[in-house]
């Protein structure tokens, strides 16, 4: 049996099939106001006035941020963004129907906040080649909504495997244990796939097929979200509930089947 409505069926097959979808914010006014809550944070910690085009000034940060700078710029942002309340409300409802599509509606997020921001030829923030699952702290029941604040295509995005290629060089990776990484990623180059995604898109991925960036060979910078969600009652690895995420949506259900107990003396 399979209840789920043609949407999300639509949807399901695209993400397995794919190992991401693409589509556009589900709200565009919570997105600009991350978009300037980061600008904001940005011109404070530079001390430069507040810039008429916010895309603009992020696409061009480079000129205004040594890359030695950049490192301590970011955890600025990152620290003054969680520190908003609205903050994570916010980011979900840039996906909420698409992560309870492909995830459900009794969710947990992650607590921090993964924010990069990689300037052109900058080889000091990169994630390499991999897959969050192969260690043991990631659950494979993850997903990861990544959403830009500016433009990203090509090397000013991320690559990732798709799920069929993925699973055929997985069964190969120990051949590249002792060439590395790099060696892996140069075998599995041709079949990967640089995402496309415009400010005021989202990214959902699922971080247990290979992925990962390289330095960005584009004109301009990067600058990317990531948080992770997960179904409620789906198994925990490494990354605890109430540690590393929050439960966002409990169902009236699920809160009374987690405070019953049975009675006790009552044997009949
Ligand atoms: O943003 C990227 O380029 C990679 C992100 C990533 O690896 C992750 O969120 O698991
Ligand atoms: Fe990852």
């Amino acid at each position: 049996m399979d209840f789920l409505e043609k949407k999300e069926t639509d949807l399901s097959a695209a993400f397995i099939q794919n190992g991401y979808i693409i589509q556009p914010c589900e709200n565009l006014s919570g997105l600009e106001r991350i978009r300037n809550k980061t600008v904001d944070l940005a011109t404070n910690f530079l001390g430069v006035p507040y810039p008429t085009d916010t895309g603009e000034f992020l696409d061009e940060i480079a000129s205004l941020v040594p890359v030695k700078k950049l490192n301590s710029f970011r955890l600025h942002i990152l620290s003054g963004l969680m520190a908003e309340s609205w903050f994570r409300e916010a980011y979900f409802s840039c996906a909420r129907s698409l992560v309870e599509a492909l995830v459900g509606n009794e969710l947990v997020m992650q607590r921090n906040i993964g924010l990069s921001i990689q300037i052109p030829d900058d080889n000091s923030s990169l994630l390499p080649l991999h897959s969050d699952s192969w260690g043991s702290e990631c659950s494979p029941f993850e997903v990861v909504l990544w959403i830009p604040l500016v433009d990203c295509y090509q090397t000013k995005s991320m690559f990732i495997l798709p799920p069929e290629a993925d699973a055929k060089w997985r069964e190969r990776v120990q051949e590249f244990a002792g060439a590395g990484t790099e060696s892996l990623y140069q075998a599995i180059e041709p079949e990967l796939e640089w995402l496309e995604v415009p400010y005021g898109n989202v990214l959902l991925f699922t971080p247990t097929v290979m992925h990962g960036n390289r330095i960005n060979q584009e004109s301009t910078t990067r600058w990317s979200m990531n948080i992770r969600f997960k179904g409620l009652f789906t198994p925990y690895s490494d990354k605890r509930l109430g540690e590393y995420f929050a439960p966002i949506a409990v169902r009236a259900a699920s809160k009374i089947g987690m405070k019953f107990t049975m009675p006790g003396g009552f044997d009949e």
